[in-house]
């Protein structure tokens, strides 16, 4: 094997994408042998903290009463910085732009020559609504800039970061490198998921087709969409809806569903940490975002063989080919992701056809190793360049 690596990784903790991926990204590094370090400030949903080579560094934003809020940012450069210098960090993966990239960027002023390489991954929302803010938009492109090397996980957010921070290839050349998805975790149904959708929905599920969407209800996931493509679907016949997740969201969705008279077909199961057998039980995933860089939760479906109905924006059609895997739809046109969800449900043959199609082509397209493979690339080179 050639020389392990001390990667240090910072990210968000929560259910987002962004952390998911951070941390199957350290999981499979340690896995290889390279020692990781997690910073962050909580222990991330997927972290195995009893894996090999992993440890984990928890950021405290100190409050003080003259602070207007806890200066997040500050407190994760300083632990960076001490990381970096007690562990030899090698390599320092940002993954969220904002502000992760500008505390690794900060991080390295504190420690001058010989502080890690920096490597950013940008997300999604971190460049097209918070990093495309005025207020925090010169400090994101300055750490863009300044990063060793920078990737993103879909073209469309590779363009869309040259044009919203005016950047140019030249200045930043970003790499794309998809996000990808551990295929045996999220794998098709096997006939035993049967008795966990009877647990939920009763008899009933033995026959009845479910519609499952996976997020944390912010409002760019479009929840609310979700209810009106039920409610139309369950308008022409029987169907049940499973929500996961939790967020600023979930109160107003949980008021349309009874406003739509529809909460006793539909259940909402909060943040779970085990999913996958209910999603691969599913008939067809929903996914109504107004905006998307990638779609992670999407790609877990196809990967379980659940074809998706969403939105056709950002970097969606570069995970679920519509017609094949799933349908793409404008996302105001509410009438025709209900057609297409309805479609799957009364269709098993073309629910089976599409489910196999979506298997097929994220086992080509988005299997862990290849990806990895990249990332690790991607440290080699420039580390080269020390
Ligand atoms: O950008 C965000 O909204 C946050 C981020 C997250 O932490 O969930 O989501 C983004 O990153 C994911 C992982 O790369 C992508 O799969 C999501 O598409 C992307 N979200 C958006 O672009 C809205």
């Amino acid at each position: 094997m050639s020389e392990a690596l001390r990667i240090g990784i910072s990210c968000y903790p929560t259910v987002g994408g962004s952390g998911i991926v951070a941390t199957e990204i350290g999981l499979a590094m340690a896995r290889r042998g390279h020692q990781v370090h997690v910073i962050s400030t909580d222990v991330p949903r997927r972290l195995d903290r009893c894996a090999e080579n992993i440890f984990f560094h928890q950021v405290r934003a100190r409050d003080y009463p003259v602070f207007p809020q806890a200066p997040y940012a500050l407190a994760l450069a300083s632990t960076m910085a001490s990381v970096a210098t007690y562990e030899g960090l090698d390599v320092l993966h940002a993954h969220y732009a904002v502000p992760h990239a500008t505390s690794a960027w900060m991080a390295r002023q504190v420690l001058g020559n010989g502080s890690p390489k920096v490597v950013t991954t940008l997300h999604g929302t971190d460049i097209t609504l918070v990093g495309a803010d005025a207020s925090y938009l010169p400090i994101t492109r300055h750490s863009i800039l300044h990063s060793d090397a920078v990737t993103a996980p879909s073209d469309f957010l590779r363009r869309a970061t040259y044009e919203k921070l005016d950047l140019t290839p030249e200045a930043v050349p970003i790499e794309v490198v998809p996000n990808f998805v551990d295929t045996e975790r999220f794998r098709p149904a096997d006939g035993s998921e049967g008795p966990r959708l009877t647990a939920l929905f009763g008899p009933d599920a033995a026959t009845t087709p479910v519609l499952v969407h996976v997020s944390n209800f912010r409002p760019v996931k479009r929840v609310d969409v979700v209810v009106e493509v039920f409610a139309r679907v369950a308008a022409e016949r029987p169907v049940f809806l499973l929500l996961i997740g939790d967020g600023p969201d979930r109160p107003r969705v949980e008021a349309e569903l009874r406003r739509h008279g529809l909460h006793d077909r539909a259940r909402l199961l909060g943040k779970q940490d085990h999913f996958e057998a209910l999603l691969r039980a599913s008939t067809a995933f929903l996914l109504p975002s107004e905006t998307e860089s990638f779609g992670l939760a999407a790609l877990e479906a196809l990967s379980s063989g659940v074809p998706v109905v969403g939105s056709d924006v950002g970097g969606v059609p570069e995970v679920v080919r519509d017609g094949e895997t799933g349908f793409l739809c404008d996302p105001e046109d509410v009438d025709a992701m209900a057609a297409r969800a309805r479609a799957l449900c009364d269709d098993p043959a073309l629910r089976g056809r599409m489910g196999e199609a979506a298997r097929r082509d994220v086992l080509a397209r988005f299997d862990e190793a290849p990806m990895v493979d990249r990332y690790e690339g991607v440290y080699r080179r420039v580390l080269k360049r020390r």
